[in-house]
C-alpha cells in the first residue's frame, strides 16, 4: 500500500467535535423526540416467567382501559410476517435454530418474552392498558446454568430440538493436546464471564409509518439501518426498495442496537394494520430483559509451556450461552474471538471449541468487544496463572512469548498485518513507574496494613474492523462486510459526503470529515458527513465491530482519491496542459514549474457543475462513490495496567490507577482515540468490579434497574492514563480500529491486579466481578 501524507495536517490532530454543538445544546433527534400526526403507542406485554405455557390471554379489560386502540396475541399477528427473526450467523452445518417469531405462541422461553402488545392514544394509557391484560401462564421449570443445561434431564428451552445445545463448533491447528501431554509445564483454569446488561444512554425505540404506496418507513434507535432494511424484507415479504431506516440522532448501542429485535417489526405490522404511525420507546426495565445482554460464558483454559517460559500450546473449552433464542448474530458472538486465543503471543498449538447452549434467559449477542474480551480474559488471566507456576516474572513471561516479526500468522491462521507489542509494554512501563508501586506494596504488606494494593497487566491484540466478505463467507456469516462512502462537491465548493457506516457515539462526522478535508484539501467545516437514513445512504454495512474507520473510511478515502483524478483531468483540460504536469496539494492543483498556473479543487467542481468546458465524453458533477472490502481484518493491539487497593478487612475493591498504551496504527483524532479508550475501559472495568447480571435458581433476573446494576459512574473511576505506539496497518490510511480495546483489555488487569494484592495472602484466584463479598470470600477462605 501507498502511505499517504496528510496534505493539510487536519488528521492527527484533534478537532473539535462536530456533534458536541447539537448535543450540548440539546437539539439532537432521538426517536422519541419525534411525533407524526394521528401517532398511537405501543406497550409490549412480557413474560414474568422464565418458562411458562401461555394457556390464555384476555384482552378485556385493556378494552375498557381509556384511549385503547388495539391488542393483539402472536396468534392474532400469526399472518403478517413472511418469515421469523433471522439468525444472520448460522456457525455450523448442523446449528439448531428454532423459529423466532416477535410474540411467543404457546410457551414463553425467558423472563421478558414478548407474548402480546397494546395499543393506546398515548404512552402512559398504553402502558396502562397493557397492565389489564390477564396472561394465565402455567409456570414450567426453568435452567440458567449455561453448564446445567447440558445435564441429562435439564428443562429444555426447545423442546421439539430434545437437547440444549445449539452448536459446537471448533478450531484445531498443530498438536495441542500432544503438547500439552508432553510439556514441562501446564495450567489449566476455569473461569465465568457474567452477564453484562448493556445500558445505552437513549434506550431502544422505534417508530414506523405506512405510506399510501405500500412504502415503510422505520424510524429506529439502531447500529444498523441497512442490515434493519434488508431484514424487514425477510420478514415482512415487503420489498427493500420500498422499506426506508432512519437512525437518527442514536445515544449508544454498545452492540446492543444491532439486532432485529420483535419491536421494529411489531410497530411496522401494528402500523399497517391500524393505518397510523405506531411509536414504541423501551423503559429501562425493559431493557434489562428485552434488550441482548452480553457474555455468560465459562471457559477451561490450558496452556503448556517449557520450564523456562516458552508457551507450546493453548487448549480452550468455552460453553456460551445463547439464551432462549437465537438473535440477530447470537452463535457467532463467542466465535468472533475463535482465532485470538494465542493474544499477542506466538503459540504454535492451538485448540479451540465452543459449545453454544440454550438456556431461559434473554438472549445474548453483541456486546462491546463481542467475544474478544471473552478470550483476552482468559488468556492475561493464565498467564499470570502460568508466571506464578513458572516463578517468573509476569512481565517476562510475556515478552518471551510476544510476536516480534510482522506480517504474522497465526496457528489459528490469520495473518496480523503489524504491531510492535515490546513497544507498547515498555512506553506503559515508562508510564507506570513499577518500581514505585512495588515499593509501596512491598511497605504496606511489611507493616500489615489493612488496605494493600496491586498491580496487573493485560497486554493484548485483537481483530476487529470487521469485514473481509470472503472470510466471512467461509465463517457462515450471512453477507458481506464491504462499506461504501461517496463524495460530492456542491457547485461551490462545499461536500457532501454519505456513508454506509452509522455512528452512535463514535464521532465519525468528525473523523470522517478530517479524512476528507485532509485528502482534498477543504475545511473540515466545509464538509458535511451524511449517515443513517436508508433513502440517503443506499449503500452500506453499518456500525460494530470498530469497523467504521477501517472499512468505511478507506471506502471515503477510496472515494476521495477519484474524486482528484476527476478534478485532475478537469483541470489538465482547462489549463491545456497534461495531467502529469499537474501537482496538487493542500486542495490545488498546480502546473509543475509554473505554480501560478492552478486551479483549487472547488474551481474544478464548479467547472464540472457548469459543464461548459470538459473534456469530451465527461460527465457533469464531481461526485464518486467507492466501496472497499478489505483483504484482512484490523489489528490493534497494546499493554494495559490496574492499580487497586484493596480493604483486606471488608473485600472493599477500589481502582486508583490505570493506564493504557494502544496501537491503533496512524491516528486521524487523538482526542476521539482516547474518548473510545476512555469508555471502553470503563466497560472493562465494570465487568471487572461491579456489573453482574446474575439470575436467582428460578432464572428470574436479580438486577432489575441500574439501582442494583451497578454501573460505574466517574466517581468510582480515577483519572485514567492513555498513551499510543504507532506501527501503519495495511491500508492507505495506516489505520487500525479503536472502539472496543479498552473493553477488551481491561477486565484482566484489573482482576489480575486485584489477585496481586491479595497475593501474598495466598489468594490466586477471583471471580468477576470481584465485589467486596467476593473478595472478602476469597480472603477468608485462604485465611481459614
Ligand atoms: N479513530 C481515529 N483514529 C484511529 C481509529 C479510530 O480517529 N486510528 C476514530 C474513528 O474515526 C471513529 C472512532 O475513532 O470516529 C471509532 O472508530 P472505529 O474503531 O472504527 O469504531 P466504529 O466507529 O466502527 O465504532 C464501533 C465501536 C464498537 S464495536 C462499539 S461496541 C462501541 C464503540 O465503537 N460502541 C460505542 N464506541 C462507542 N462509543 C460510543 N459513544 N457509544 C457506543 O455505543
Amino acid at each position: 500500500m501507498t502511505a499517504v501524507e496528510s496534505p493539510s495536517g487536519v488528521v492527527g490532530t484533534s478537532v473539535k467535535r462536530k456533534e458536541d454543538a447539537a448535543l450540548l445544546r440539546g437539539r439532537t433527534r432521538w426517536v422519541d423526540n419525534l411525533s407524526l400526526p394521528g401517532m398511537v403507542y405501543m406497550a409490549v406485554v412480557r413474560s414474568p416467567y422464565p418458562h411458562a405455557r401461555i394457556k390464555s390471554i384476555d384482552f378485556d379489560g385493556a378494552r375498557t382501559a381509556e384511549g385503547f386502540v388495539a391488542a393483539f396475541t402472536g396468534a392474532d399477528l400469526a399472518d403478517d410476517w413472511a418469515g421469523g427473526l433471522p439468525c444472520a450467523w448460522p456457525v455450523t452445518e448442523d446449528i439448531k435454530m428454532p423459529p423466532h417469531f416477535p410474540l411467543a405462541v404457546g410457551e414463553a422461553r425467558y423472563q421478558g418474552d414478548p407474548v402480546a402488545v397494546v395499543v393506546a392514544e398515548s404512552r402512559a394509557l398504553a402502558k396502562d392498558a397493557a397492565e389489564l391484560v390477564e396472561v394465565d401462564y402455567e409456570p414450567l421449570p426453568s435452567i440458567f446454568d449455561v453448564e446445567k443445561a447440558l445435564d441429562h434431564g435439564a428443562p429444555l428451552v426447545h423442546s421439539d430440538l430434545g437437547t440444549n445445545e445449539c452448536y459446537v463448533w471448533k478450531l484445531d491447528a498443530g498438536e495441542a493436546q500432544a503438547a500439552i501431554d508432553t510439556a514441562d509445564v501446564v495450567v489449566t483454569q476455569r473461569y465465568y464471564q457474567p452477564r453484562l446488561i448493556p445500558n445505552a444512554m437513549e434506550p431502544r425505540g422505534v417508530l414506523a409509518q405506512f405510506g399510501p404506496t405500500g412504502d415503510v418507513t422505520l424510524w429506529s434507535a439502531t447500529q444498523t439501518p441497512h442490515i434493519q432494511r434488508f431484514v424487514m424484507q425477510l420478514v415482512f415479504g415487503i420489498a427493500e426498495s420500498k422499506i426506508r431506516v432512519i437512525a437518527p440522532d442514536v445515544g449508544g448501542g454498545f452492540g446492543s442496537k444491532i439486532q432485529v429485535y420483535a419491536e421494529g417489526p411489531l410497530a411496522i405490522a401494528l402500523a399497517r394494520r391500524l393505518g397510523r404511525p405506531v411509536k414504541w420507546t423501551e423503559e429501562r426495565a425493559e431493557n434489562y430483559v428485552g434488550t441482548i445482554h452480553g457474555r455468560d460464558v465459562v471457559h477451561e483454559l490450558t496452556f503448556a509451556a517449557t520450564r523456562d517460559g516458552k508457551i507450546t500450546a493453548v487448549k480452550s473449552e468455552a460453553w456460551c450461552a445463547m439464551g432462549a433464542y437465537l438473535e440477530l448474530v447470537t452463535p457467532g458472538i463467542p466465535i468472533l474471538g475463535a482465532w485470538l486465543y494465542s493474544g499477542p503471543y506466538e503459540i504454535p498449538n492451538y485448540s479451540v471449541t465452543f459449545t453454544g447452549v440454550f438456556t431461559h434467559t434473554t438472549p445474548t449477542d453483541a456486546y462491546r468487544g463481542a467475544g474478544r474480551p471473552e478470550a483476552t480474559y482468559v488468556i492475561e488471566r493464565t498467564i499470570d496463572a502460568l508466571a506464578r507456576k513458572l516463578e517468573m516474572d509476569p512481565l517476562e513471561l510475556r515478552r518471551r512469548n510476544f510476536v516480534s516479526e510482522f506480517p504474522h500468522t497465526m496457528a489459528s491462521g490469520l495473518t496480523i498485518d503489524s504491531g510492535d507489542y515490546h513497544a507498547s509494554l515498555e512506553r506503559l512501563l515508562e508510564l507506570l513507574d513499577l518500581d514505585a508501586i512495588r515499593a509501596d506494596q512491598a511497605d504496606r504488606r511489611s507493616n500489615g496494613d489493612v488496605k494493600q494494593i496491586g498491580v496487573g497487566f493485560s497486554t493484548y491484540n485483537e481483530m476487529c474492523g470487521l469485514a473481509p466478505s470472503r472470510i466471512l463467507g467461509a465463517i457462515r456469516y450471512a453477507v458481506g462486510g464491504w462499506d461504501s462512502a461517496t463524495i460530492r462537491f456542491q457547485p461551490l465548493g462545499s461536500v457532501q459526503v454519505v456513508v454506509g457506516t452509522s455512528p452512535h457515539g463514535q464521532s465519525h462526522e468528525t473523523t470522517f470529515a478530517q479524512v476528507v478535508a485532509d485528502e482534498l484539501g477543504v475545511s473540515v467545516d466545509d464538509v458535511e458527513v451524511l449517515h443513517g437514513d436508508t433513502a440517503v445512504s443506499q449503500l452500506g454495512m453499518d456500525t460494530y465491530g470498530s469497523r467504521s474507520l477501517t472499512v468505511g473510511g478507506i471506502a471515503l478515502f477510496n472515494a476521495g482519491q477519484k474524486i482528484i483524478d476527476k478534478a485532475r483531468r478537469i483541470v489538465a483540460h482547462q489549463l491545456e496542459v497534461s495531467e502529469d504536469d499537474l501537482d496538487f496539494d493542500s486542495g490545488t492543483f498546480s502546473v509543475k514549474g509554473s505554480p501560478d498556473r492552478n486551479m483549487t479543487i472547488q474551481d474544478a467542481a464548479f467547472a464540472a457543475h457548469a459543464a461548459h468546458n470538459l473534456p469530451d465524453g465527461m460527465e457533469p458533477g464531481l461526485e464518486e462513490t467507492a466501496t472497499y472490502d478489505p483483504a484482512n481484518f484490523s489489528w490493534p493491539g497494546g499493554a494495559h495496567a490496574a492499580v487497586v487497593e484493596v480493604d483486606t478487612e471488608t473485600g472493599d475493591t477500589r481502582l486508583v490507577r490505570y493506564v493504557a498504551v494502544d496501537d491503533v496504527g496512524s491516528p486521524i483524532n487523538p482526542q476521539i482515540i482516547d474518548g473510545q479508550v476512555h469508555g471502553g475501559v470503563t466497560q472493562g472495568v465494570a465487568a471487572a468490579l461491579y456489573e453482574e447480571g446474575a439470575y436467582d435458581d428460578e432464572a428470574n433476573l436479580l438486577p432489575t434497574t441500574m439501582a442494583t446494576y451497578l454501573i460505574p459512574s466517574a466517581a468510582e473511576m480515577p483519572s485514567y492514563e492513555t498513551d499510543r505506539t504507532e506501527t501503519r496497518a495495511d491500508n492507505p490510511l495506516g489505520v487500525k480500529g479503536v472502539g472496543e480495546t479498552g473493553t477488551i483489555a481491561a477486565a484482566p488487569a484489573v482482576i489480575n491486579a486485584v489477585v496481586d494484592a491479595l497475593s501474598h495472602l495466598g489468594v490466586t484466584d477471583i471471580g468477576m466481578p470481584a465485589t467486596p463479598e467476593r473478595v472478602w470470600k476469597a480472603i477468608e477462605e485462604v485465611r481459614s
